[in-house]
């Protein structure tokens, strides 16, 4: 029986997803209106019945714990846990995580501890849906000391990813992490290997998806040395002594870790017919449970849009977005492409009275805003009649306080106020 151990790689130092891991860690993103960006790889590997994982992140924050404490409970004959390993909190060290390699050797004797049979080595920013029981049982059929998750792609993504070569039976002879596009890529032309209906959209080599499984010794020893990263490091020096193989995964996958991924993926999921199956009840997406009223929408038009529990949406016209928890929406507002996160909670009515005494916006979005193109994080308030996105202005990426533009999206920082009348 074997004894494999989940890795989730929670994020670097990286700013990919900048300014909304300004306060969170990057596994407690919130994503798809109901979901943190962590829910993604640990359900699929509860639903692969992997159920021992690890989570490492640069630092925890409170609602990390939170929901991974309350989400994530198993019966106790399961042997299943999830467990958070941030870097502020490491064994004999002090500070942050260097790199992916280097995250999972400082937590390497609480591993060991477990005795595994493999590593299960898997990326937290992307959305997918993959049988990793399938995965560890190719590895084990060629008996390999490292496996690889491959998928095609086409020559002008080839710079994004590590690229493997090799033979018919998938045993990995080269590997070249991110080559540039103008690099001689012949040797790793794997059309050979390729079902037909990739290749015909021109996808014709093998990418890397960051997922990883390793015979547990073959890990460990690898990890004596000093290597701090997977793809620049471990892999290509692998390719040395050990037996690599790739296996190769067709369905939908997706990078979620930057804002225009984040932002582009999650509007398309809420369209009639995404490429990803949110409403797959043999491998569903877990989260947390939470004790929301439902969501309540007067007289407003909704057009492909996710909503989460706990919105009370008014006289609002609502096309192609995400709405998350507990969003207020008041009268005659108009939002497109927007990505709202919601709130932590609702405000009393003693709270809304001091509001209006102080001048103060309530929490959620005021009246007759027009809003588009725009993530706005959790606990915010926009004032009435601020136009965001909307207007043909001109839009530079930078900082501008409480909100930044980051590949032309507009971002509003979670807890902050956007005055009545604003105009971004
Ligand atoms: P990259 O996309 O560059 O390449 P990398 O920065 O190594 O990915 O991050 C991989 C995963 O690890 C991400 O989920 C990231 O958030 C996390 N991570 C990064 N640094 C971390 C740290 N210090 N501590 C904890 N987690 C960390 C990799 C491979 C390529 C492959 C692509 C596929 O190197 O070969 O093609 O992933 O996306
Ligand atoms: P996130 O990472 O989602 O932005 P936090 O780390 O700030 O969130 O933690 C959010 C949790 O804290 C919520 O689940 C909520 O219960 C609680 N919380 C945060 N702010 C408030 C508040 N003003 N009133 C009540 N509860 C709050």
């Amino acid at each position: 029986m074997e004894n494999v151990l989940t890795i989730i790689l929670g994020g670097g130092k990286g700013t990919r997803l900048y300014p909304l891991t300004k306060e969170r860690s990057k596994p407690a993103v919130p994503f798809a209106a109901r979901y943190r960006i962590v829910d993604i790889p640990l359900s699929n590997s509860i639903n692969s019945d992997f159920k021992k994982i690890y989570v490492l992140t640069q630092f925890n924050t409170a609602s990390l714990h939170l929901h991974l404490a309350q989400a994530y409970q198993f019966d106790s004959f399961s042997r299943g846990f999830v467990e958070i390993l941030a870097a502020e909190q490491g064994f004999s060290h002090a500070g942050w995580y260097e790199g992916t390699a280097d995250a999972v050797r400082k937590n390497m004797h609480h591993f060991k501890n477990q005795n595994p049979s493999h590593y299960l080595i898997l990326s937290g920013d992307q959305l997918y849906r993959m049988n990793l029981k399938k995965f560890l049982s190719f590895h084990l059929e060629n008996d390999a000391d490292i496996t690889i998750a491959t998928t095609p792609v086409r020559r002008e993504e080839v710079y994004r990813y590590g690229i493997i070569a090799g033979d018919d039976t998938g045993k990995v002879s080269k590997f070249w992490e991110k080559p540039d596009n103008k690099e001689d890529l012949r040797d790793f032309d794997s059309s050979h290997r390729i079902p037909d209906i990739e290749k015909e959209q021109g996808k014709k080599y093998l990418a890397s998806m960051g997922i990883y499984l390793f015979k547990a010794k073959v890990l460990e020893e690898m990890l004596d040395s000093n290597y701090t990263d997977f793809g620049k490091e471990v892999i290509p020096s692998a390719l040395i002594d050990k037996k690599i193989y790739s296996y190769i995964y067709t369905g939908y996958w997706v990078d979620i870790g930057t804002i225009k991924s984040f932002y582009e993926t999650q509007l398309s999921l809420a369209t009639e017919y995404p490429d990803f199956d949110l409403y797959d009840e043999h491998a569903p997406i877990f989260t947390r449970m939470r004790h929301l009223p439902p969501s309540k929408f007067i007289n407003t038009t909704m057009d492909r849009t996710l909503t989460g529990n706990g919105c009370i949406i008014k006289n609002s016209i609502i096309k192609n977005s995400v709405i998350g928890i507990r969003t207020i929406i008041r009268d005659g507002s108009e939002l497109e492409g927007v990505i709202c996160m919601g709130s932590d909670y609702y405000e009393t009515a003693t709270q809304k009275e001091n509001n209006l005494k102080e001048g103060i916006p309530h929490l959620g979005i005021g009246r007759h805003c027009h809003i588009k193109n725009t993530i706005i994080d959790k606990n915010t308030r926009i004032g009435d009649n601020c136009r965001i996105g909307v207007d043909n202005i001109e839009r530079t990426d930078g900082d501008y306080g409480d909100y930044y533009i980051k590949d032309n999206i507009i971002i509003i920082l979670k807890n902050r106020t956007i005055a009545s009348g604003t105009i971004i």
